[in-house]
């Protein structure tokens, strides 16, 4: 069972009601001897060996099987799925996707891939194309770890997206001054764009309310939930209502 990757999954809930919106497939390698080895550091290797576009065309297959069964469970959960940059190079991965979440019997709406901007900056025109592609099928994008890369604010106008997410850098250390006036005006900013936001690092409960306060849409940390292994999902959706529920 070691040495082989698997998906874990972070809960997402609406930072206004705390309803359970989703989960973000999250891949991990569990190593013999390393412990679990993070994407941040077997990436960049399977991105020089071309393994990116197998590895990734098995994380997607594997998150939407589980999407699948989760819906026909009666837990109808957007899925949110991380693209690496340079899967983001080749040209048919629109099709391929499309293909993916055709077979798997799930609607386009309820399936997001999560993007960084430095990934849609590599090729500009190639990552719109992809993209305008695959929100012409119905799926949704998200702009991930946002603040943190070279964003220019006349790309993010016209970036195909429909969600952002800002950088849990941001939302871990709310309490410091500036980081609150980045995530009050990146929300703000976000909405006037027509774009939701998602704010993830949520590590304690006065963040989560510092968010519905200033209007965040959707909210992810360790505070709502640690990304688990699906089996713990059903677990954690009757602790995390009872919790709820306690407010
Ligand atoms: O940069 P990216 O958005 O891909 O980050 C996702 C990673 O962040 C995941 O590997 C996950 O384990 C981690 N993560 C998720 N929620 C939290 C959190 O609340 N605090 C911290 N420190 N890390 C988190
Ligand atoms: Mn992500």
């Amino acid at each position: 069972q070691s040495d082989r990757l698997v998906l874990h999954y972070q809960p997402k809930v609406n930072a206004q009601t705390h309803a359970v919106i989703g989960m973000e497939a999250l891949a991990r390698w569990p190593h013999a001897v390393r412990g679990m080895v993070s994407p941040d550091d077997f990436i960049p290797m399977a991105e020089r060996t071309g393994l990116i576009n197998l590895l990734t065309a098995w994380v997607l297959q594997s998150a939407l099987r589980q999407t699948s069964a989760w819906s026909t469970a009666g837990k109808n959960f957007s899925i949110a799925i991380n693209l690496f940059t340079r899967y983001l190079q080749h040209e048919d991965i629109a099709a391929e996707i499309q293909e993916l979440v055709h077979c798997n019997n799930l609607p386009p709406a309820q399936v997001t891939l999560e993007i960084t901007e430095g990934a849609v900056m590599v090729n500009p025109k190639r990552a719109y194309a992809i993209l305008g592609k695959l929100r012409a099928f119905g799926i949704r994008i998200a702009i991930d770890d946002f603040g943190t890369g070279h964003s220019s604010l006349a790309y993010l106008k016209q970036l195909p997206a429909d969600q952002l997410k800002i950088d849990k850098s941001f939302v871990m250390d709310i309490k410091d001054k500036g980081n609150a006036a980045i995530v009050r005006s990146t929300i703000e900013l976000a909405h006037h764009l027509g774009l939701e936001v998602t704010a993830e690092g949520v590590e304690d409960k006065e963040a989560l309310q510092d968010l519905k306060t200033l209007g965040c849409d959707v909210a992810q940390g360790y505070y709502i939930g640690r990304p688990m292994p699906a089996a713990q999902i059903d677990a954690w959706c009757a602790s995390w209502a009872a919790h709820t529920g306690g407010r």
